[in-house]
C-alpha cells in the first residue's frame, strides 16, 4: 500500500514573524495553499490510496471558513484516497469546531477520541486518536495491543515523542520512544514537531510542518511518501516549501561606520525566494540599532538582524585614561584579576558601563 504522510499544516497562522515586511504574512498564507495543493496533485499522479494528516491541519483560533472549504473541495478531489485526520493541539476535535460541525467527505476519517480507535479495511490496519482539548497531559499511547495480522499495522497520532511539560505545566501527548517501540507498529505517522525525522529505527516518522512557519523552522519542508510492502516499510521525502527561512553571519568587526555594514548586506548574495535572518557577529567598532539598519536595507527578504556583536576596547589605553572611563576600567579590570568576577561578568560589566559613560 501507498500512502502520503503530512502534518502541522496549521492553515492561516498569522505568521507575526513576518510583519516586518508588508503583506508577507498574507503570501505565506497563500503558499500554505499552494503547498497543500501541491500534496493533492502528487496523490493524483501517483495514484496514492492513504493520505495521513496526524494533527495541526489548521489554526483553531484563526482558521477561515473559506479555507475549510478550500480544504474539503481538494479532498473531493481525490475521492479514490482514504484521508485520515488525528487532530492536535492546534486543531483539537472539540464541540463546535469545524471537524465536530463540518462534513469532509465520504472519503475522510477523521479520529475524534482520545482513546486509541482502530479503522481496518482489507489493506491495512490503521490505529489513531485525537487531541479533545489543546493539551493532553497523560498520553493514551500505552498498553496498546495489536492484533497478530499479515496487514500492515499503522499509528497516527500527534505526538510529542520523549516530550515533557512546557513551561506553562502542560503536555502534549508526551510518551517515550521505547514505549512505542515496543508495539511493533510498521509505520508510525507523527506529527508536533515541526522538524522532519525519516531516520528512526523504530519506524516513527515525522514529516516536520508542511512549510516553515518562522526563522525557527530552517531547512527543508513538506511530505513522506511511503510504500508498505511484504512488511518492509520504504519511504522517502518530497519537498514542497519553495521558501527557505535562512540565517546568515555576519563578523562586523572590519566595518568602521553603520553605512559599511548596510552595505554589506545589500551586497549579500540573497536567493530572492528565500527570506533571511541576519545575525552580526564580533567586535563592534560603532553603535549598532537593528530597526534603523533593517529599515535602510530596503531588501524584500531580510526580515530580521539581530546584533550578538560585543564592543571593541582598546583595555590597555582605556587604562591610561585620566578621566572617568579610565577609573572605570582600572576598576573592573581589577575586579577580574583578583577572580571576584568571572571573564563573562568582566566582559558585560565593560560593555554596559562603557555603553553608558
Ligand atoms: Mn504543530
Amino acid at each position: 500500500m501507498k500512502f502520503v504522510h503530512i502534518a502541522d499544516i496549521h492553515f492561516d497562522i498569522p505568521f507575526t514573524s513576518l510583519s516586518a515586511r508588508e503583506g508577507l504574512g498574507e503570501k505565506r498564507r497563500l503558499e500554505q495553499r499552494i503547498a497543500f495543493k501541491k500534496v493533492i496533485e502528487y496523490i493524483k499522479d501517483n495514484d496514492i490510496e492513504y493520505l495521513f494528516i496526524a494533527g495541526d491541519l489548521y489554526e483553531n483560533e484563526y482558521v477561515k471558513t473559506s479555507t475549510i472549504e478550500y480544504i474539503i473541495n481538494l479532498f473531493k478531489e481525490i475521492p479514490n484516497t482514504k484521508i485520515f485526520i488525528t487532530p492536535g493541539n492546534h486543531d483539537p476535535y472539540i464541540k463546535g469546531s469545524y471537524y465536530d460541525t463540518y462534513n469532509f467527505g465520504e472519503n475522510v476519517y477523521i479520529f475524534n477520541d482520545s482513546k486509541i480507535k482502530k479503522y481496518e479495511d482489507s489493506k491495512v490496519n490503521i490505529y489513531g486518536m485525537a487531541f479533545t482539548e489543546f493539551y493532553m497531559n497523560e498520553s493514551p499511547l500505552v498498553n496498546i495491543e495489536l492484533q497478530n495480522s499479515n496487514k500492515p499495522n499503522i499509528l497516527i497520532t500527534h505526538c510529542d515523542l520523549n516530550g515533557s511539560r512546557d513551561s506553562d505545566g502542560f503536555s502534549y501527548n508526551p510518551i517515550l520512544e521505547s514505549t512505542l517501540a515496543q508495539y511493533k507498529f510498521d509505520y508510525i505517522a507523527m506529527g508536533h514537531i515541526h522538524k522532519n525525522n525519516l531516520e528512526n529505527k523504530n519506524k516513527i516518522f515525522y514529516p516536520g510542518s508542511l512549510i516553515s512557519l518562522g526563522f525557527d523552522e530552517l531547512g527543508e519542508h513538506g511530505m513522506i511518501v511511503g510504500e508498505i510492502e511484504n512488511k518492509t516499510t520504504k519511504v522517502k521525502f518530497v519537498k514542497l516549501d519553495d521558501r527557505k527561512f535562512e540565517e546568515i553571519n555576519i563578523d562586523v568587526e572590519k566595518f568602521l561606520s553603520k553605512e559599511d555594514l548596510i552595505e554589506a548586506i545589500l551586497d549579500l548574495n540573497l536567493e530572492s525566494k528565500n527570506v533571511y535572518k541576519v545575525i552580526l557577529t564580533g567586535k563592534r567598532n560603532f553603535e549598532i540599532n537593528t530597526r534603523e539598519i533593517l529599515k535602510a536595507v530596503s531588501t524584500e527578504n531580510v526580515l530580521k538582524i539581530k546584533d550578538s556583536t560585543k564592543i571593541s576596547y582598546d583595555i590597555e589605553k582605556l587604562c591610561e585614561q585620566n578621566n572617568l572611563k579610565g577609573i572605570f576600567v582600572r576598576e573592573v579590570l581589577s575586579l577580574y584579576k583578583n577572580g571576584l568576577c568571572t571573564e563573562e561578568e568582566y566582559q558585560r560589566a565593560l560593555e554596559i558601563g562603557l555603553d553608558v559613560l
